[in-house]
């Protein structure tokens, strides 16, 4: 390869639309509208970003009074995410339809802008409730391409099988801000530097340490839990030997919680209990996207009897329980529920 006229070393920056337009190259028949769709949502990510580092002097954070379709209260953060997401995405052409943790029912292109042939499921801001006691927080997404022939998108668009996401990622806004993500091709992570307004790889091909170091579930809950569940969690509790420990961590908010167990091993899990038989977590925004990165770093993700990338959503905002990490450790959280029920 030539070597550079120029002594800089900025040919070894890599973006993150440097890095969306290399990993295009494993897609031939790539048009480089999914480069850019994943373009918008980094954009929204650093705009995002940038009102949270001043939430609590641009009177943003707390509550806005509203109620969303999930019966929780909207934060201020939250409404402006949402926003933020949608007014990137909703004129470019790129889109079918767009779905958002926020919204009751899918969000239709504005019928002055042409539709595209992707599709973007959305949740704009995880862990919201947490943001007032500046604990991290996230943006996750899923991308498939549509299956409606053309014009307005449909909500079959919407609940496409797992397997069939072309891409999916998150956004942690924690003590820095992160953008992961994967399209088929293993999992990247690309850190803001504020001071450029770039994300710049900082994690490349992000595989989950084999030797577990945390567990991370609401312990709170534990005599909500089944008997599977329970002894899985006494079993995680007794790993202390000469070669391994593992210990407990659980911040309460997905995002930071799952990133956490990608980087360094382990296991987070959301199980169903008695008061959510079907888990808090929902499918089609926040478990499907985490379960295609989980798979793409090596890892496994399940409901505790069945991949959950397998399902067939039947509802925009259905919830299932989670059990995301070290293939091994979800595996055995099966094997005890399997057991134990
Ligand atoms: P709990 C945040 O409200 C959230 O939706 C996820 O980000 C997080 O994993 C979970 O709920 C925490 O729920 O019941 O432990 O407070």
């Amino acid at each position: 390869m030539a070597s550079s006229p120029f002594s800089s070393n900025i040919d070894t920056i890599m973006t993150i639309e440097r890095h969306i337009l290399e990993q295009q190259r494993f897609h031939p028949e790539a048009t480089g509208v999914l480069t850019n769709l994943l373009y918008d949502i980094a954009l929204a990510g650093k705009m995002i970003a940038s009102q949270m580092s001043k939430a609590g002097l641009a009177q943003i954070l707390g509550k806005t009074g509203d109620v969303n379709v999930q019966g929780e209260q909207v934060m201020k953060l939250d409404k402006l995410a949402d926003e933020t997401l949608y007014m990137l995405n909703d004129h470019t052409g790129r889109l079918a339809v767009i779905a958002s943790e926020e919204h009751k029912d899918i969000i239709p292109i504005p019928e002055q802008y042409p539709t595209g042939k992707y599709v973007l499921l959305y949740d704009p801001l995880d862990g919201s409730s947490n943001i007032d006691f500046n604990v991290g927080v996230g943006t996750i997404f899923a991308i498939y391409s549509r299956v409606s022939a053309s014009g307005p998108g449909t909500i079959e668009d919407c609940l496409q099988n797992g397997r069939k996401m072309v891409a999916a990622g998150y956004i942690v806004y924690g003590a820095s801000t992160m953008f992961v993500y994967t399209t088929g091709e293993g999992v990247h992570g690309f850190t803001l530097d504020p001071s450029i307004g770039e994300f710049l790889l900082s994690h490349e091909n992000i595989k989950m340490p084999n030797i577990p170091t945390y567990y991370s579930v609401n312990q709170g809950y534990f005599n909500r839990w089944s008997p599977g569940v329970q002894k899985f969690t006494q079993h995680l509790q007794a790993i202390t030997s000469e070669t391994q420990s593992i210990s407990m961590r659980y911040v309460g908010s997905l995002v930071v919680d799952f990133h956490r167990t990608l980087l360094s091993g382990g296991i987070f899990y959301y199980p169903w209990d008695i008061s959510k038989p079907e888990g808090k977590l929902r499918l089609t925004y926040e478990a499907n996207p985490l379960a295609f990165i989980a798979e793409q770093a090596g890892g496994a993700a399940s409901t505790g009897f069945e991949d959950i990338l397998d399902l067939q959503p039947r509802s925009l905002h259905q919830r299932t329980p989670l059990f995301i990490g070290n293939t091994d450790l979800v595996r055995q959280a099966e094997e005890y529920i399997r057991k134990h029920g």
